[in-house]
């Protein structure tokens, strides 16, 4: 399986204790990367948050991704960044980073895909599908047709993020884009673990069926 497949990012609204909570059982129900995102915290706490989730997922080999700060990245040695369009630039990124990190960038309109052609990026997140609580500052919404469209364009994996539901999963997934990303539906769930193994379940059957 690719390590798009099932791309959890967590809630910044978790404590630690739920953070953790949360990735364990997101690991136990088969997500396939996951992605720390913080907007709250200072970078002393980011660093401790990533510490705490790192040992699990590395037991697990599920690789774990940093938002928006490369210093954290190579703080707790993490295997891959992602980045914002107002975050450090991906050729510095990469620079910093080197050869073998994962570095993701989000894509909000048809301008940035084009210039994320040319970026030593592995992934884009495609950024957002659909209109979510979850990030209200959302600029654009590509919606099914225009994931089909950005999935022509661009070579490189895709990763599809933004108020992606249970009801709404089969129809993303069965397009075959590379990696579905999900904040609220893991992270809010009574069950992350079930959610989880739900989600992948959705996704391979679309894909089996497509
Ligand atoms: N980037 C674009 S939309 C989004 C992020 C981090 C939030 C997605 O959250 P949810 O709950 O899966 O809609
Ligand atoms: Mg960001």
């Amino acid at each position: 399986m690719s390590p798009y497949t099932l791309y959890l990012v967590t809630d910044e609204n978790l404590d630690l204790t739920s953070l953790v909570h949360v990735v364990e059982q997101a690991i136990a129900g088969g997500v396939t990367m996951v992605q720390l995102r913080e907007k709250h915290h200072d970078v002393q706490a980011f660093i401790k948050r990533a510490a705490a989730i790192k040992p699990l997922l590395a037991d697990h080999k599920v690789p774990l991704i940093i938002n928006d700060r490369v210093d954290v990245a190579l703080a707790v040695d993490a295997d891959g960044v992602h980045l914002g369009q107002s975050d450090m630039p991906a050729a510095i990124a990469r620079q910093l980073l080197g050869p073998d990190k994962l570095l993701g960038l989000s894509v909000e309109s048809w301008a940035q895909l084009d210039e994320a052609k040319q970026l030593p990026i592995d992934y884009i997140g495609l950024s957002a599908i659909y209109p979510t609580p979850t990030k209200t500052d959302t600029q654009y919404h590509w919606g099914l047709d225009g994931l089909m469209r950005a999935m022509k364009e661009y070579q490189k994996p895709i990763v599809a993020i933004g108020g992606i539901r249970p009801d709404n999963l089969t129809e993303i997934a069965s397009t075959g884009v590379h990696g579905i990303a999900l904040v609220s539906a893991i992270c809010t769930s009574d069950s992350p673990q079930a959610a989880a193994r739900s989600l992948l379940d959705t996704i391979q059957t679309a894909c089996r069926q497509s």
